[in-house]
């Protein structure tokens, strides 16, 4: 994107290069704040910004205005283009193009449309980067990370494709309670699981505030807890009548994720994965658990214990999303 001459920074004796590539494929709303959170933790070293070419000159300008902070960041190059040559050999690639919810329109509805764009992108990605973890960003998350994972094929290592999943609805849900006993969002640990969207499951029965159950066993969830709910499956619907998209708290969430993968940090976070075989789930479906995160993806799944009450939910979750996923796989 420069005719600047380039100096051989990665050699240079003074030099303290992060040698770690991410590319992000969507310079939309969430490719944006995936950016601008990415660059704000110091994460990589190259980053490269991919959308289509009738955007080219926007996104052209969107990299030129992130290159100018480099004055406080550590990334050292930022490339941008439609063509996939600038992705080459990424680490970790972060998928968030597609289209977004209209107000009052649900994930589900973008199915299709995001499914052809998905289709177009995914060979690309795996054409200049095949050793990659592959973030999907794009709604509806779960079911745009099955695609993702049928179009990679079956040699592709399991594990390495993984959705954003609930992490951002478990981010929601952690301040909602946090707000309503004053406390730090960071004290409270617990998962939403299942869908990111209308069926997500709350899993109150491990919620703690500090190493504190929030509930004693075989305590009921009452209304307070319900209504936290309602509010965290509301929050995205609310956030996108008021400002027309969501983008800081999923770019967020996304740099979180960023850093477990290129740390290689095992980090426990809900993401979207296959769970056939867990939770009496016996298809390929793909939905949001509790996963340890590092370099090559999801390295493990962390078995959460459930109600039995929490488990149904989680089966009717995983009923909905299978009939939407189901036709992938045949
Ligand atoms: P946006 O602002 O319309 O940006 C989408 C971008 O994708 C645009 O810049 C397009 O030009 C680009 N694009 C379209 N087709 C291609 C293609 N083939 N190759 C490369 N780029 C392409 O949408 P926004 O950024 O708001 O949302 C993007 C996606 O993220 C949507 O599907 C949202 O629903 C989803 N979100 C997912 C969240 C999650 O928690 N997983 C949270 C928020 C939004």
């Amino acid at each position: 994107t420069s005719s600047i001459p380039q100096l051989p920074r990665d050699t240079h004796p003074l030099g303290n290069f992060n040698s770690k590539k991410i590319t992000v494929v969507g310079m939309g709303q969430v490719g944006l704040g995936c950016i601008a959170s990415i660059l704000n933790q110091d994460i990589c070293g190259t980053l490269a910004m991919i959308d289509i070419a009738p955007a080219a000159k926007k996104l052209e300008g969107e990299a030129k205005d992130f290159q100018q902070g480099g004055g406080f960041h550590q990334t050292a190059t930022i490339l941008a283009s439609s063509s996939y040559d600038v992705s080459e050999k990424s680490d970790l690639v972060i998928i968030t193009a597609g289209v977004p919810q209209k107000p009052g329109e649900s994930r589900l509805s973008l199915v299709e449309r995001n499914a052809k764009i998905m289709g177009a992108i995914m060979p690309e990605v795996l054409r200049y980067s095949p050793k990659a973890t592959i973030m999907i960003v794009s709604n509806p998350c779960d079911i745009m990370t099955a695609l993702a994972c049928k179009l990679a094929g079956p040699d592709f290592p399991q594990g390495k494709i993984f959705g954003t999943g609930t992490i951002l609805d478990s981010s929601r849900l952690q301040c909602l309670i946090a707000q309503s006993m004053d406390l730090d969002p960071r004290n409270v640990h617990g998962y939403i699981i299942g869908e990111h969207g209308d069926s997500s499951v709350p899993v109150w029965s491990s919620v703690r505030i500090g190493a504190l159950p929030l509930l004693a066993p075989g305590q009921p969830v009452d209304d307070t807890l319900k209504a936290i709910h309602k509010a965290v499956i509301d929050s995205a619907y609310d956030v996108i009548n008021l400002k027309g998209y969501t983008n800081w708290a999923i770019g967020m969430s996304v740099a979180y994720l960023a850093k477990a993968v290129l740390n290689d940090n095992r980090t426990i976070s809900p993401v979207s994965t296959c769970v056939r075989g867990l939770y009496g789930i016996e298809e390929d479906v793909f939905l949001a658990v509790p996963c340890s995160i590092g370099s090559q993806g999801v390295q493990r799944v962390a078995i959460l214990p459930l109600t039995p009450e929490e488990e149904a939910t989680l089966q009717k979750s995983a009923k909905g999303l299978w009939e939407v996923q189901k036709p992938i796989w045949e």
